[in-house]
């Protein structure tokens, strides 16, 4: 499944209107001076991100977005009317490229944020400008300019609701593969997933959702380590987070990786620390039949974190864990 929709498109600012050669003709007064008017400005394309889309569907239907073009000058120094800006509402979460570089332009992450597009064409100057004491009749004006074109790729990260995070080898993939029908490579040594993958969740009675594997998050990731931070963009909009723990080292160790992690978060944007977050104690299998959790479950209680403990391999807390997160979906909803 493809982490992100992309979608190329045209926008073309309008010209600038030209500006008026003319002359003040009035009763008795035969030689009137220039009295052309300016162009107007040609409209300006700009995007605006707007959470009420979801998707680039429509690109697919529309590529071609243009504003009007100034009117020209007239006579009477009247100058043109400006032309309309035409506003483009893109999804909250657009990356806006360069179509021949790539180069990302701008990120239009929240409600309301606007890039300038293509701009309007300059109007051109009436012929008043022109008179100087020499020729005081111009039969002079300038040409409105042109108004930008340019095309853009747009790309979308895909929403996911639930993003899954946790150390290399902690068994995200693994979780992944058992909550979906996705079906990601699993390897018992770290970095074996290099890219977000996504999966279905589906569980009766309530409508599917989207969880993203968030791979290659590591202590110093803020500083490029493991896959940096590359991937946490991808993040910032899933409504909960799912923190995947290997429970099968010592209890301190366990703590240690949850709290790594959660710096790496804060790191890279510090709300995302507050987000909903679900800790997943994995690997219980691996423990010894008599191992307590619950001095540890109160701990993250403690720090106000929801704990479940699992097995992704055998499937052990799955099912309570699909009906959890569903829960938790619904709420966020209402
Ligand atoms: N015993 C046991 N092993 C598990 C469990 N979950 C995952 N594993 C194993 O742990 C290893 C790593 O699992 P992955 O699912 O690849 O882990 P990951 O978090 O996706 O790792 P990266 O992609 O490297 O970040 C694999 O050998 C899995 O079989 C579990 O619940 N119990
Ligand atoms: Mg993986």
């Amino acid at each position: 499944m493809a982490f992100v929709d992309e979608a190329k498109f045209y926008v073309k600012a309008g010209d600038g209107g030209n500006g008026c050669v003319s002359f003040r003709r009035e009763k008795f007064v035969p030689n009137g001076g220039p009295d052309g008017g300016d162009g107007g400005r040609g409209g300006s394309v700009y995007l605006e991100a707007s959470s009420r889309l979801t998707s680039l569907l429509d690109f697919k239907y529309r590529s071609h977005f243009k504003a009007t073009g100034g009117r020209s000058g007239q006579g009477n120094r009247k100058h043109g009317k400006k032309g309309d800006d035409s506003v483009v509402i893109v999804p909250c979460g657009s990356l806006i490229k360069d179509v021949d570089t790539g180069e990302v332009l701008v990120d239009l992450i929240e409600e309301g944020q606007r890039f300038l597009a293509a701009s309007g064409g300059a109007g051109g100057n009436g012929n008043v400008h022109y008179a100087t004491a020499q020729n005081r009749a111009p039969r002079l004006a300038s040409k409105g300019k042109i108004g930008e074109e340019k095309w853009y790729l747009i790309e979308l990260k895909l929403l996911a609701d639930i993003g899954l995070i946790g150390l290399p080898n902690a068994g995200k993939s693994t979780l992944l593969s058992k909550l979906s029908s996705a079906n990601p490579k699993v390897a018992p040594y770290p970095f074996t997933t290099l890219e977000p993958q996504l999966g279905v969740l589906n569980y009766p009675e309530y409508p599917p959702c989207i969880i993203a594997d968030i791979p290659g998050l590591i202590e110093g990731a803020h500083d490029g380590a493991g896959l940096g931070h590359q991937f946490l963009r991808h993040v910032e909009r899933t409504r909960i987070l799912v923190h995947v723990i290997d429970v099968s080292g010592p209890p301190d160790n366990v703590l240690n990786d949850f709290h790594v992690l959660n710096e790496e978060l804060r790191q890279y944007r510090e709300e995302l620390v507050d987000r909903r977050q679900l800790v997943l104690l994995n690997k219980t299998d691996l423990l010894a039949e008599e191992t307590d959790l619950s001095p540890l479950c109160e701990e993250f209680s403690r720090e106000g974190r929801e704990v479940l403990s699992i097995s992704a391999l055998t499937g052990t807390g799955l099912d309570p864990l699909r009906k959890r997160l569903m829960e938790i979906l619904e709420d966020d909803r209402t």
